[in-house]
């Protein structure tokens, strides 16, 4: 009988772990990056499109389930799985100084703050397999480990839902999810990116048809247009703590030389304090 109960016991644990789940708020209207980011011209970047609204994260047993949600439908006119979203998911396990990456994907343009350093990240873009394992060889071969694709990505409605593998991750399956710092930034996709950027669109000092503006021709500014801040609950004073956070950059002229560039540095929100 108390056999019986330690294994009812020891499963109700890992049940309970399996059924965790994270929720997320972002407050609208603040798809502007530092605040100054201006969507591109063409009209298949609608309105709403990077403007983060919520995101939940729930322990599936063996894998993770990542949702995040947007502010206008997810459309599919040209991209290979979809059109304009690229998302990132910067995951710190350990919340200790130092320990892991404060650099992120090349053509990201922020830091992360070495508290919150992360050890994987889950980079989550409409093309190919092939082709965004390509990119990340030729620009991003020394993080190449720590870029986790999902299983699966299903994008539907204002949302885009994101399997990952605890394995791919390298973590165990008992692992507790609410203990992890969470970096989820709104980027977009583009198959014709600079030579420097892992697929990702830049932001200029004007906008153009397929470019963002409100921000610099050099590459020293973040071309992140939306991110979750703070305690994530989607207050109106994220709004500045983001516009804050991606301001601190400085850029040379030349958007092929990133020598001259200061990165502005963000920081992850942590749901389990
Ligand atoms: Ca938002
Ligand atoms: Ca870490
Ligand atoms: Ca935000």
């Amino acid at each position: 009988m108390k056999k019986v109960l330690l294994i009812m016991l020891v499963m109700s644990i890992s049940l309970l772990l399996a059924g965790t789940k994270i929720e997320l708020s972002d407050p609208k209207g603040d798809d502007k990056g530092p605040g100054t980011y201006t969507y591109p011209t063409n009209p298949i970047y609608v309105p709403g499109s990077f403007d983060l609204t919520s995101a939940t994260i729930e322990d599936k047993g063996d894998e993770i389930e990542f949702v995040v949600k947007f502010n206008a439908p997810v459309s599919f006119n040209w991209g290979d799985y979809w059109d304009v979203h690229q998302i990132q998911i910067y995951l710190d396990f350990d919340h200790v100084m130092n320990s892991g990456w404060t650099e992120t994907i090349p053509g990201t343009q922020v830091m992360v703050d070495p508290e919150n350093a992360w050890e994987k990240v889950v980079f989550i873009d409409p093309h190919t397999v092939p082709k965004i394992n390509g990119e990340i060889d030729m620009k991003a071969a020394h993080m190449k480990n720590d870029i986790v694709l999902p299983a699966k990505n299903k994008p539907v409605g204002k949302s885009i839902k994101s399997t990952v593998k605890k394995v791919d991750l390298g973590v165990a399956e008992d692992v507790d999810i609410t203990q992890w710092g969470y970096g989820i930034l709104m980027l977009s996709a583009t198959g014709f990116p600079g030579d420097w950027c892992v697929l990702m669109r830049r932001v200029n000092e004007y906008e153009g048809d397929h470019r963002y503006g409100g921000g610099s021709d050099g590459s020293g500014d973040p071309n992140v247009i939306d991110m979750f801040v703070d305690n994530a609950d989607g207050s109106e004073d994220e709004i500045q703590i983001q516009y804050d956070m991606l301001d601190d950059w400085e850029s040379g002229m030349d958007p092929e030389d990133t020598s001259e560039n200061k990165l502005t540095t963000i920081k992850l929100v942590y749901p389990g304090k």
